[in-house]
């Protein structure tokens, strides 16, 4: 068997050039050793013997003569016959994924540029000048108000060069690029737009104060905020990343599945160098390369520098990311040295400035970058110090000279170059790592400083200077104003600008929000889930799966439908599906299952619809989002429902749900095997009480906890309704159960209150002259029809039962009506739903939940009652559903026990028949707090 040459670490990247640059270079091993001390031992140029070097020679006049007569290709079959010998003799040269510090596509392999450089500059120039100016007057006016000056000067170049060239709009045939602005880098965007005529100067002015006369602007990218404009919220670091790999692979899904036509569209993903700290980050960029998304461009602004200081002061991030890109099989396209430095590359035979290229840390370079804005020997003492080699280099240059030599990302050839190799690149996701500076043309007060992340102002000095320096036509007397500056409409800055975005298919960021309704599956489809199951027990996750694949099969909905798992179809019963809709590959599938002979076999197909995402929460959420905005990005209304273990759910993602609220993004979460009793066995770690209470902030999310089938399915037939027909910018969290029982069927007139959040489910068919209200939720709806029966049979205590489906959507209208009542106090005041529901039952009232009280107490105001709430606060325990309930309090017998102790409470009954009920119901009153223990 071969082996295989990416093994022995043979480089991606340039499949398509030589291996060898202009001055010989061999750029696919940092460890060549005419530059580096080989990490094996032999150093190949210090310690070679006169017959060594001979040999050394003789074979690279070989290669020379290779290359001349037969070229790059045959070249490089040649080098992996040798590497692929080697190995197979023994000779193993140790592992290295990096390159030399240096671009890795020569000037030689530079294509033409072909916009405009002087109007190109004079444009950036003025998208610096007016983003800088727009922080600045923010933060005098208010000097707390925040904002970003230094990130977007470093990101110029590159974002310039995607908007003159690159960024295709929506009108563009293939649809539009989709991109993923770095967060921080909005005054730029902003700044752009306004000379694009999108944005006025009173919304500029406005910049970080939204709620101002005229509109203002939102301080980083936010859809919900700025639904028009922006797409994606990309300012929590390292959702971005992640988010774009699984936009890029959705979008290979929608073509696979014939949702969509392939056109070709890009993700460009912009992102911070210390942002890839973030473990999202990197989390994915297997999945990027496994799944071949070519349709994937990361650029990654290497300005070397995050907040507080340098992102790896003691090493080099570009080195450090290209390894781990490399070791992904992504395409690596560095640019790290502007067109200044090609002379000096080209006349390093000896290797010896890539030598010092490479030993320099990054510390060191944000040392250079700073000392080149002084006057003064430093970067010559240096850099190009200590050799003579280096230093007569530098002696070719004037100081202007040495001043001025730029960073790659700062120079538009080299990063057109990088883009067009990025967009040419085939079966495999690119990354840009270009390096600049942070802070650029802030001048000495801001450029490359540690500080510089937080610089907010310029005092009139350095504006003076940062005008002049981009020849701004400001006069000197209006410069400490640092008034916004637009040139006429029909100036040739406008002009070109204006072409090159009509020419790309229009302005971009813009989100349009333009899917066409969908028909409502039909009424039918849910009829079976009302009627009950007649003594049949089943769990409220088989019924979801039940109703999935019912939609699954629906004419209309059917192929919108997309199930997500993180690797857990099977805990959900879910397996049936992976043989009727098939698992997503884009690969199909290349082997024969071990299943194959069974009925369920475990089918991997081009146009599987199962999004199974292994064991990735973040990624299967990521998926949910790219799904649930597809009817923004592509106008496709796929209709996500992604289930999953719900303690991974918003305590380990809560971000991401977050972002999805923000993109307005449409599904289902369905958090399987919830509760913290329930979930028999399984203990702290998974045990979720905690969901339906971090799920109450989101704004624009409804949560629901249903106990019973037809709960379930009026939930999602009225979710479908209103995120799809109605077009309603929410989604929904179910929680799903895997506790069987038999399902009753819908009480007459209930539908109402289940959308509500509750509805009366049981009336006690009895009159005591003792009454109780229990509300159940979930599964533990079950112990409070136990404790109903147990109250009337053994303590003639009238009960009636209450099934709350939603807390959050009680406490929401209670809020509502509270505020109502509030701003208008001449009016009858109004009654909250869930007051009107419990204003007329009499007696006392005890909530139980399998998730923490604090869930309950959110509505206690409203009821008109003091209510005694029963949940699950504490740490879980591997035990069973019975000892559980026990132990957390919240089994029939602790709702018995409260219920007496309300009614005690009340001077209803003596507290004595609440000591006694104790004994009968084995409670030990001195037992340890589940809270606490
Ligand atoms: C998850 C998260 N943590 C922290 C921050 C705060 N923050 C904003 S920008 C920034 C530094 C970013 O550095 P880098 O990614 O290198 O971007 P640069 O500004 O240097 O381009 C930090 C820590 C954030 N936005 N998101
Ligand atoms: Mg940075």
């Amino acid at each position: 068997m071969e082996t295989n040459p990416q093994d022995i670490g043979e480089a991606p990247v340039r499949e398509d050039g030589p291996s060898i640059s202009s001055n010989g270079a061999q750029r696919d091993d940092s460890g060549d050793a005419r530059y580096l001390p080989d990490p094996a031992g032999a150093s190949a140029s210090g310690d070679e013997t006169e017959l060594d070097k001979v040999e050394t020679d003789e074979w690279l006049e070989s290669l020379d003569y290779v290359l001349q007569t037969r070229g790059p290709d045959r070249t490089k079959t040649l080098l992996r016959h040798l590497q692929v010998h080697a190995v197979r003799a023994g000779v193993v040269r140790p592992f290295s994924a990096n390159t030399p510090y240096i671009n890795t596509i020569p000037l030689e392999k530079q294509p033409a540029f072909p916009g405009d450089r002087n109007i190109e500059r004079r444009i950036k120039s003025l998208v610096r000048w007016n983003a800088m100016a727009m922080v600045a007057r923010a933060n005098r006016e208010d000097a707390s108000i925040g904002g970003h000056i230094s990130t977007y000067a470093s990101a110029a170049t590159l974002l310039e060069i995607g908007f003159n060239h690159f960024f295709r709009g929506k009108n563009d045939p293939c649809g539009g690029d989709i991109v993923y602005f770095q967060g921080h880098s909005a005054p730029g965007i902003y700044s752009r737009a306004f000379l694009e005529g999108r944005l006025t100067e009173k919304n500029l002015e406005n910049f970080r104060r939204e709620l101002k006369e005229g509109g203002g602007l939102s301080s980083y990218p936010h859809p919900w905020l700025m639904p028009d404009f922006w797409e994606f919220p990309t300012v929590s670091m390292g959702l971005s990343p992640l988010m774009a790999i699984y936009q890029a692979r959705y979008l290979h899904y929608l073509e696979d599945r014939g949702l969509k036509p392939a056109t070709g569209q890009k993700v460009w993903a912009f992102l911070g160098d210390g942002e890839m700290d973030e473990p999202e980050s990197l989390g994915a960029i297997t999945l990027a390369a496994r799944e071949k998304l070519d349709n994937l461009i990361f650029v990654i602004n290497c300005n070397l520098q995050r907040l507080d200081g340098p992102v790896r002061g003691n090493g080099k991030i570009i080195q450090e990311l290209e390894a781990a890109f490399r070791g992904a099989r992504w395409n690596v396209i560095k640019v790290i040295w502007g067109d200044d430095w090609d002379p000096l590359i080209d006349m390093d035979d000896e290797g010896v400035l890539l030598q010092r290229m490479n030993e320099t840390v990054d510390g060191q370079y944000q040392k250079y970058s700073v000392e080149t804005l002084r006057k003064g020997d430093y970067v010559r003492e240096h850099f190009f110090g200590g050799d003579p080699r280096l230093q007569a280099m530098a002696d070719m240059m004037t100081d202007a000279q040495l001043h001025r030599m730029r960073r790659g990302g700062h120079d538009p050839e080299k990063v057109f170059a990088a883009y067009q190799a990025a967009m040419e690149c085939k079966e495999r996701p690119t990354v840009i790592l270009a390096k600049t500076v942070k802070g650029y043309g802030l001048g000495e007060g801001g450029e490359g400083r540690n500080v510089t992340h937080q610089q907010k102002k310029l005092n009139e000095d350095e504006l003076k200077e940062f005008r002049t320096r981009f020849e701004i036509p400001i006069s000197d007397e209006e410069v400490a104003e640092a008034p916004f500056y637009r040139p006429a409409d029909d100036s040739p800055e406008i002009l070109y600008l204006k072409q090159k975005r009509e020419k790309l298919g229009g302005y971009v960021p813009t989100r349009r929000s333009v899917s066409t309704p969908l028909k409502p599956p039909p009424e039918d489809l849910f009829e079976e889930f009302l009627q009950g199951t007649d003594g049949r027990e089943v769990s409220t996750t088989m019924v979801f799966v039940r109703i999935l694949s019912k939609l699954l099969r629906d004419e209309g909905l059917g192929k919108l439908i997309v199930p997500i798992v993180p690797d857990e179809a099977r805990t959900f019963g879910m397996e049936a599906l992976f043989r009727q809709i098939g698992i997503y590959s884009h690969a199909g599938q290349l082997y024969e299952p071990v299943d194959r002979d069974s009925l369920l076999y475990y089918k991997e197909a081009q146009d599987g619809q199962i999004l199974e995402e292994g064991i990735t929460e973040a990624g299967s959420m990521a998926s949910f989002i790219a799904a649930g905005t597809a009817y923004a990005t592509h106008g496709v209304n796929t209709i996500p429902f992604y289930i999953y273990y719900s303690m991974f759910g918003f305590q380990r993602i809560g971000d991401l749900i977050w972002a999805a609220a923000d993109m307005c993004a449409r599904g289902f979460l369905i958090g399987g095997t919830a509760g913290r009793t329930t979930l028999n066995g399984e203990g702290l770690q998974h045990q979720d009480g905690n969901s339906h209470h971090l799920a109450y902030p989101v704004p624009n999310l409804l949560t629901y906890d249903p106990a019973f089938a037809f709960e379930m399915a009026v939930i999602i037939q009225d979710g479908i309704r209103r995120m799809y027909q109605e077009q309603e910018k929410i989604f929904y969290y179910l929680t799903a159960y895997n506790e069987n029982y038999a399902m009753p069927p819908m009480p007459e007139g209930a539908r109402d209150g289940i959308l509500k959040g509750m509805y009366l489910f049981k009336r006690s068919e009895m009159d005591s002259g003792l009454n109780a209200q229990l509300l159940g939720s979930g599964t533990i709806m079950n112990e409070v029809l136990k404790a109903q029966e147990m109250l009337e049979e053994r303590y003639t205590i009238s009960t009636d039962v209450w099934s709350v489906t939603s807390y959050k959507e009680l406490r929401r209208d209670a809020l509502e009506v509270e505020r109502w009542n509030m701003l208008h106090p001449d009016c009858a005041p109004k009654s909250p739903y869930v007051t009107q529901c419990l204003a007329r039952a009499p007696g006392v009232c005890v909530a139980a939940s399998d998730y923490v009280k604090a869930t309950p107490d959110s509505i206690s105001k409203w009821v008109p009652k003091p209510m005694i709430s029963l949940g699950t606060e504490g740490f879980g325990r591997s035990e069973s559903r019975a000892s559980l309930r026990d132990f957390f309090e919240i089994d029939a017998r602790y709702i018995v026990l409260a219920t007496l102790y309300s009614l005690a409470r009340d001077k209803k009954i003596y507290p004595e028949l609440v000591n006694k009920a104790m004994k009968d119901l084995d409670i030990d009153p001195e037992k340890t707090n589940p809270m606490i223990s």
